[in-house]
């Protein structure tokens, strides 16, 4: 029988997966990717990101996609509070990231990026289900 709390248990409650999402700091900029795909998510604004495989704690995926996707090194912060549903059996989670190495560019996924200052948050299309996580990345970069 699996101890109650393990990975399992939190990231995949009610055979739910995570999608964690990374709000990536760099200089006092928040970076934002244009989707490329599937095509009804094509053009949308995102925090880049993806599922999280079993056996990887959230801060494990977000490194892994971050590098797949972008190219970039990265350490995860903090959890965002809040999740947001995306579907059947799919849920989003996001936490902050620093940059610590690479220059991000769009290998999968993506086709264009953009580093925002948080008085540039509107200036791209967020997906709709990202808004609330980009307000409080927003909101945490601007008090720094
Ligand atoms: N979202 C989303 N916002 C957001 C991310 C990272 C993902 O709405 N910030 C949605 C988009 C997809 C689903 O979450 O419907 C999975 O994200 P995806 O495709 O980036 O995850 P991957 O790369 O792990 O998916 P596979 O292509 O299946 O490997």
């Amino acid at each position: 029988m699996r101890a109650l709390g393990g990975p399992r248990v939190t990231l995949r409650r009610m055979n739910q997966t995570v999608v964690v999402a990374g709000a990536v700091y760099d200089r006092g900029r928040l970076l934002a990717a244009r989707r490329s795909a599937p095509p009804e998510l094509a053009g949308g604004w995102e925090l880049p990101g993806g599922k999280v495989e079993p056996g990887e704690s959230p801060q494990q995926a977000l490194v892994r996609e971050l590098r797949e996707e972008l190219g970039i090194e990265t350490e995860p912060l903090t959890r965002i509070a809040g999740e947001w549903p995306l579907g059947p059996g799919l849920v989003l989670h996001a936490w902050t990231a620093r940059l610590l190495h690479g220059e991000a560019r769009p290998l999968q996924d993506h086709d264009a990026l953009r580093w925002l200052a948080p008085e540039e948050a509107d200036a791209v299309d967020w997906l709709p289900q990202d808004r609330p996580a980009v307000a409080e990345a927003m909101r945490i970069l601007a008090a720094c």
